[in-house]
């Protein structure tokens, strides 16, 4: 159990000495969740949740969470552990992180752009959520807001019309781009803005992510995307995401 554990950490400490610097070692470095989703002994693993699963009811209720980690999230790390395996090592190189996946993305398999990619998102995803959420970002995050939005209400409304926007399936954004800017975007499908593809039309470290994908709230609210929205708010980890912007 101990030696397990300490595999685990030392294989997020090189992951993080590894990705230092990059916008995936500044969301990554600076989130202990996230580091435990990765490599251990050249797999990828599921997480377990930072919490329980009923935990964030009554806003995201325990069977959505249950289903969307154990069942949708594992079927992510399985397929992609599957589609790596189906990857020449020329088109890939080393070392086998989500930072170089996603920079060689348009040239590995479609399957690893799904998989890689949901596995990444979610784990992000659950790492921004907490049952004491809600409320409004502090300091910087919260300057940087105001600064591009006008306020935390306007950055509220345009972050939700991109979740409200993207059809079918898909993710909502807030993007801190390489030369500094805040934005909102959205992706479909299990894309995000550190894959170096042209469709995606902005790239740069995500510092909120929002699955809208209808699994992730078909349960308790059916088709009404917008009621989840509004619900997800208040289990938002703005702690989290204030460490990811200032790392
Ligand atoms: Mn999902």
């Amino acid at each position: 159990m101990n030696n397990r554990r300490d595999f685990i950490k030392k294989s997020a400490l090189a992951l993080a000495a590894i990705t230092a610097g990059s916008a995936i070692g500044n969301t990554l470095g600076t989130n202990g969740f996230l580091e435990s989703a990765l490599v251990d002994g050249g797999k990828y693993t599921l997480p377990a949740l930072p919490y329980a699963y009923d935990a964030l009811e009554p806003h995201i209720d325990k069977l959505t969470m249950d289903i969307h980690h154990s069942k949708h999230h594992k079927a992510y790390v399985d397929n992609m552990n599957k589609a790596l395996e189906t990857v020449d090592g020329n088109v890939l190189g080393s070392p086998q992180t989500f930072e170089n996946i996603f920079d060689k993305i348009a040239k590995l398999p479609a399957a690893l752009r799904n998989n890689a990619g949901g596995h990444y998102n979610h784990s992000l995803f659950w790492s921004l959520m907490t049952p004491n959420g809600g409320g409004e970002p502090k300091g910087k995050l919260a300057d940087a807001i105001k600064t591009t939005f006008g306020s935390f209400d306007e950055f509220k409304k345009q972050f939700a019309e991109a979740g409200m926007k993207r059809f079918g399936s898909g993710w909502a954004w807030l993007v801190e781009t390489k030369e500094g800017k805040l934005v909102i975007t959205s992706t479909p499908n299990q894309d995000n803005p550190l894959m170096n593809l042209e469709s995606v039309e902005v790239k740069g470290a995500p510092i909120l992510a929002l699955d809208v994908w209808e699994h992730a709230y078909y349960l308790k609210n059916q088709n009404k995307r917008a009621d989840y929205i509004a619900s997800w708010w208040n289990v938002v980890n703005w702690e989290t995401a204030e460490k990811i912007f200032e790392s």
